[in-house]
């Protein structure tokens, strides 16, 4: 009888809010994690599973969860997500009709949310796929290239100018690792709250490069505490992608409208869905719900 009632479980719209809510207070709980949150690890999680996909052959994306494996876990540009699997495995535990798919995009979702960014329109339907889905290394951007390169990388999952300049704004959140990327320090003096502030430092801070045995990298000349990456100078050098720049660092509502737009896209990339695009669910932060 058991099992009858577990094959006809369909989760609804709470039953995921349930499962949000859970990631939510894991987040709260445990703020003894880099800058005080496992929130921009995360994002980032969902980034790296979503970003894989390749429009021409249409494989990649987030369906599947295939960076639970080797080799796609193993990619140099997957270091240190390990801590974002990890930290989701006993929410997969006390939920474990939710796919690993499912669940990642849905740890982005609510970590975005959390951090008091934009409400982030989701459906589920990804199911989990085996190793042979697992996609080739050098998908993602590489950090010490420019422009081109983020054009070729982005243009191949379906994204223009303006989508990339909107998308790199995530790097208000977080910070580089020596450990993972090579690279080291945060963006922004506010790493797990979402904001428009990495625009108005890239465009405001004099960046210089940093001189240290590590990987190309900026440093800010006054504080000498934040960094930017080679990819994140190029979209103010690049004339096309400087304007969107310049638009978002003075205007947090229309950043915050257009990366919305623009994750939830990059979210939903290669995914089979059977509900239809006016199904998407918008979950409540907690403060929300206890306000
Ligand atoms: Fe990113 N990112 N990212 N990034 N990223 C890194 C960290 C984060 C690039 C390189 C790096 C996006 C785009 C790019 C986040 C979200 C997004 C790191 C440091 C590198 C390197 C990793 C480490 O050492 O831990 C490059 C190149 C691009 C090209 O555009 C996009 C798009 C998103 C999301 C929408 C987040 C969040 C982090 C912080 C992770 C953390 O652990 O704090």
């Amino acid at each position: 009888f058991a099992e009858k009632v577990k094959a006809s479980f369909v989760p609804a719209f709470e039953d995921y809010q349930k499962v949000y809510n859970a990631i939510a207070k894991a987040l709260e709980e445990h703020d003894e994690y880099d800058d005080g949150s496992y929130g921009p690890v995360l994002v980032r999680l969902a980034w790296h599973a979503s970003g894989t996909y390749d429009k021409d052959t249409k494989t990649g994306g987030s369906n599947g969860a295939t960076m639970r494996f080797a080799p796609e876990g193993d990619h140099g540009a997957n270091a240190g997500l390990k801590a974002a699997r990890d930290f989701l495995e006993p929410i997969k535990e006390a939920n474990p009709w939710i796919t690993y798919s499912d669940l990642w995009i849905l740890a982005g979702v609510c970590a975005i949310q959390e951090m008091q960014g934009p409400v982030i329109p989701y459906r589920p339907g990804r199911s989990d796929r085996d190793l042979s889905f697992c996609t080739p290394d050098g998908r993602l951007p590489d950090a010490s290239k420019e422009q081109n390169h983020l054009r070729a990388i982005f243009g191949r999952m379906g994204f223009n100018d303006q989508e990339i300049v909107a998308l790199s704004g995530a790097h208000a959140l977080g910070r580089c690792h020596t450990d993972r990327s090579g690279f080291e320090g945060p963006w922004t003096f506010s790493p797990t709250v979402l904001t428009n502030d990495y625009y108005r430092l890239l465009l405001e801070e004099k960046w210089q490069w940093r001189k240290w045995d590590g990987p190309k990298q900026l440093q800010d000349t006054k504080t000498k505490s934040l960094m930017m990456l080679p990819t994140d100078l190029a979209i103010i050098q690049d004339k096309k992608m400087r304007p969107f720049v310049e638009k978002y660092a003075k205007d947090n509502d229309a950043f915050f409208k257009d990366f919305s737009a623009v994750v939830l896209r990059l979210f939903e990339l290669g995914v089979p869905f059977t509900t239809g695009k006016d199904q998407r669910w918008s979950f409540k932060t907690l403060d929300a719900q206890t306000s």
